[in-house]
């Protein structure tokens, strides 16, 4: 088997592995990418649209903002409707000037993969399996990986497993060495990019009685919408024309109106938390989604992979820097407070604006109540508006 060697062994070009392979770059830490899919399978999934402002700092300070600077939009607040009733909750005003931009996270993928790849040269290998990894608790691990039909080993000094949730790091974990905790929901959102003009300057977040509903967007002439769906259902119930239906009358409020415009893309993801409360054993390191699931509701997933990274690669630049250790160690109980606090606002959005009860039912009272206490609490708006844009420190 032919072999080679780098510093830190990254598994997957996601966000998270991305983030990590450019951070550490800039630290002149060597490392190397195994992407198991190909440059445009990964650069054309459509995933997550919403950064919050750890993220796109993060993005300046790599270097990695050009694009983002000049596409993505600026987005200072959110509305939030209960079977029509709406109210809006100004994040700036909120949180001391804190925002969210709106950039799909399919640009910034291929931004980074633009930088990394294409002027830099770097070592990124697309169409690269990760199959085992080796040696974790050793001083050099490694990575046993397939490309081009052929096996091959990644000698390294650290793994980061940045494989997503169907990747091989978690399993690599010694089994009851850690608690996994789980919810499955019982809908899914099924997802559509139109093109159409968005129909709000903010994202409507909609409780409704036939499901939940959001209208986001990714540039002044494509939209990005979703609605809550049940869990066995099929693309092919939906003709354009329900969807359309569907969205108007669940987003709906006196005197609004929803554009619509040809459908280019649709598909159905399950809802689900899902995390280890343990992401290192030895030299492997696990970042991202390989770690933690939140439902989409609160626009969390991608930020929280940025956030373990920033943890992340400043442990090794210490580590680097001195030999000194403790920041590697002290890395998932620091990472742990950022993830269960997102794993909180993303239940909570979610249980409060999708169907999930009888109306009328005692649970259903329990959400219009609490969207009640939105529309006349100003603490309640507050504690919305920071949760969403995230917190600048955990401690
Ligand atoms: P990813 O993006 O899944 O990347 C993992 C990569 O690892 C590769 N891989 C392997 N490579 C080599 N060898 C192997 N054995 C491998 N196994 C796997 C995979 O091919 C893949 O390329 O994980 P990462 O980097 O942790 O990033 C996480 C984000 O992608 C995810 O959290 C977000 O998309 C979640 N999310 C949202 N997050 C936000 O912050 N804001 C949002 O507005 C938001 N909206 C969303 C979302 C996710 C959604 N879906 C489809 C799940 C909306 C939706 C609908
Ligand atoms: C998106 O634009 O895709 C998006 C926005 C907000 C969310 C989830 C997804 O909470």
């Amino acid at each position: 088997m032919s072999s080679l060697s780098t510093q830190v062994g990254i598994i997957g070009a996601g966000p998270a592995g991305l983030f990590l392979s450019r951070k550490l770059h800039l630290l002149g830490i060597d490392n190397v990418v195994l992407e198991h899919k190909s440059r445009s399978y990964v650069e054309n999934r459509l995933r997550a649209g919403l950064l919050e402002q750890n993220t796109t700092d993060m993005m300046a300070e790599l270097g990695v903002d050009h694009n983002l600077k000049l596409k993505g939009l600026a987005h200072h607040g959110v509305m939030l409707s209960f079977n029509g009733d709406r109210v809006h909750i100004p994040f700036e005003e909120l949180t001391g000037g804190r925002r969210i931009t709106i950039y799909g996270q399919e640009y910034v993928v291929r931004d980074f993969i633009a930088k990394l790849v294409d002027e830099e040269q770097r070592d990124i290998r697309f169409e690269a399996s990760a199959l085992e990894i080796r040696n974790i608790h050793a001083a050099k691990p490694s990575i046993v990986f397939i490309e081009h039909e052929e096996e091959k080993e990644l000698m390294c000094d650290f793994v980061v497993a940045c494989d997503g949730y169907h990747g091989i790091g978690r399993q690599a974990l010694q089994k009851d060495s850690y608690r996994t905790h789980e919810i499955e929901y019982p809908y899914s959102w099924l997802g559509i990019l139109a093109e159409t003009p968005p129909s709000s300057d903010e994202l409507i977040y909609a409780f409704h009685e036939e499901g939940f509903a959001l209208l986001s967007y990714r540039s002044p002439s494509l939209s990005r919408l979703y609605i809550q769906v049940d869990n066995d259902d099929h693309i092919d119930h939906w003709s354009d024309d329900r969807i359309w239906q569907a969205l108007e009358k669940r987003l709906g409020s006196a005197g609004w109106k929803l554009n619509t415009g040809p459908i280019i893309q649709k598909s159905i993801t399950p809802m689900r938390s899902f995390m280890i409360d343990k992401m290192q054993e030895g030299r492997l390191f696990i970042a991202g989604d390989a770690a933690h699931i939140v439902p989409p509701t609160g626009g969390k997933g991608l930020n929280l992979a940025v956030a373990d990274i920033r943890i992340l690669s400043d442990a090794f630049e210490r580590f680097y820097d001195n030999g000194d250790t403790a920041l590697l160690e002290g890395y998932s109980n620091e990472a742990l407070k950022r993830i269960w606090r997102a794993q909180h606002f993303s239940n909570f959005m979610t249980r409060q604006f999708h169907r999930q009860f009888e109306s009328g039912s005692f649970e259903y009272q329990l959400q219009k109540s609490q969207f009640d206490y939105i529309k006349n609490s100003v603490a309640m708006r507050t504690t919305i508006a920071e949760n969403y844009v995230g917190l600048k420190h955990i401690d």
